[in-house]
């Protein structure tokens, strides 16, 4: 070491040795480096002090790209329902999503592609529901924001694939979402303490169903599933069965969309409103505008379940699809 070295050289070194992170290291090691006087005699520690520089700095990076990895995420709903892909590596979570939305999530021929959630809109009629793409359930380690986005979202779309080994990925799929108290809502009622437990619609989809002779496989793994899950068998390449899917996706959410007129005049079929399935004449008038609930005299519906212009009151269901006036 130099004798001739300044007093604040001491001072940046006390302050490199004291470093809590790597940023404060760094910003210690470049004073170092300036107060070092110029000579042959201090090439080597030079060489030595942009070497720590280096090594800090590729640390501070990887801190970097750790802290974005652990970032939870949290995915605001778009359109009428939020729907959660899940499932095991590899079985095209990714590419029915690629496939049914206007999102480009990256699809691997290699498992665990995907690390991090992407949402995508499907169309389905005059609708927009939302799909997020979500990594691979994992036994060994599961990222806390991917169970949040679960328990938060409308339903649940579970992925199999039908070339491999679908009752494995049903089972493990099923099982893991269990051990975080995530349970299919049609089997609520089996669930005598609900307390801690989350219940949402559940919809299988059996992935990779590409022509005939793998329609074979679809069959087998539904003789071979012990209990009656509401199943779909797709393909993403080919697009086999995608109107059967979102629609068995739009029923599944229990949706409906009621579309309203001004008397006199012709009903507006631009944007529905879009109501829980059972809701009545009421939630409707209320959905409009805070005020009609109050004034809400009668309406007259066109629909399913009514004749032209049926009159009806307040308690009356509504079917998706119907026309409704409302008379204030
Ligand atoms: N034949 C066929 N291959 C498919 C189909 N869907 C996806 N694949 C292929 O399966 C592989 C995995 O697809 P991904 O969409 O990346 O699967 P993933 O479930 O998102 O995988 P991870 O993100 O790793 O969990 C890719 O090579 C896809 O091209 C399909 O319907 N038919
Ligand atoms: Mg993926």
């Amino acid at each position: 070491m130099p004798a001739n070295l300044p007093p604040a050289y001491f001072e940046a070194e006390k302050r490199y040795r004291e470093a809590k992170t790597p940023a404060e290291g760094i910003v210690a090691l470049e004073e170092m480096l300036a107060i070092m006087p110029k000579h042959k005699g201090t090439d080597k520690i030079k060489a030595d002090l942009r070497r720590r520089i280096s090594k800090l700095k590729s640390k501070q990076q990887e801190k970097k790209k750790l802290g974005r990895r652990d970032r939870s995420y949290k995915i605001e709903k778009e359109g009428v329902g939020q729907i959660v892909l899940i499932g095991a590596p590899n079985v095209g979570k990714s590419a029915l999503v690629a496939a049914l939305t206007n999102a480009d999530p990256q699809v691997a021929d290699f498992p665990h592609s995907t690390w991090k959630p992407t949402p995508g809109m499907m169309y389905f009629e005059d609708i927009q529901i939302q799909l997020i793409d979500t990594p691979p359930i994992s036994k060994e380690y599961t990222e806390p924001w991917l169970l949040d986005m679960v328990r938060r979202s409308d339903m649940i779309l579970v992925v199999v694939d039908v070339q491999t080994d679908p009752v494995q990925h049903m089972e493990e799929t099923i099982s893991f979402l269990k051990e975080h108290r995530i349970a299919p809502l049609r089997l609520a009622h089996l669930y005598e303490d609900k307390a801690g437990w989350t219940f949402l619609p559940f919809l299988v989809v059996a992935n990779k169903n590409d022509d005939q002779l793998i329609e074979e496989n679809f069959e087998i793994f539904k003789s071979l599933l012990e209990d009656d899950w509401p199943l779909v068998n797709v393909s993403a390449k080919t697009g086999h069965n995608f109107d059967l899917l979102k629609q068995s996706l739009f029923n599944t959410l229990e949706i409906i969309r009621v579309y309203t007129k001004a008397p006199g005049k012709e009903p507006d079929l631009g944007t529905p409103f879009v109501l829980k399935k059972g809701s009545n004449l009421e939630d409707l008038a209320s959905k409009i505008h805070k005020d009609f609930l109050e004034k809400l005299k009668y309406a007259r519906v066109w629909g399913k379940d009514v004749y032209d212009g049926q009159m009806v009151q307040r308690n009356h269901i509504l079917r998706d699809g119907d026309v409704v006036e409302i008379h204030l």
